[in-house]
């Protein structure tokens, strides 16, 4: 049975709801995520987590939250 993992994302650059709204959007479509979770801190650096099961690649969070237009800051994983 496979085991939910997390990825905790710190990112700058978000300041409301509309911004929680779209990078979970971008973060959804990359491949291997299951659920998305967003502490909003406005103007100072975000916590987003990912959960997945199968693992995720690095460079995918990274471009999503690009899309998204915010910066990624560091990624720190459980596994
Ligand atoms: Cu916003």
């Amino acid at each position: 049975m496979p085991i939910d993992r997390t990825v905790v994302l710190h990112v700058t650059g978000m300041t409301c709801s509309h911004c929680v709204a779209s990078i979970t959007e971008e973060l959804e479509d990359v491949t291997g995520v299951l659920n998305i979770e967003v502490i909003l801190n406005s103007g100072g650096t975000s916590q987003v987590t990912v959960v997945t099961d199968h693992g995720v690649d690095d460079q995918a969070l990274q471009e999503a939250v690009t899309e998204a237009g915010f910066e990624l800051v560091s990624i720190h994983r459980d596994f």
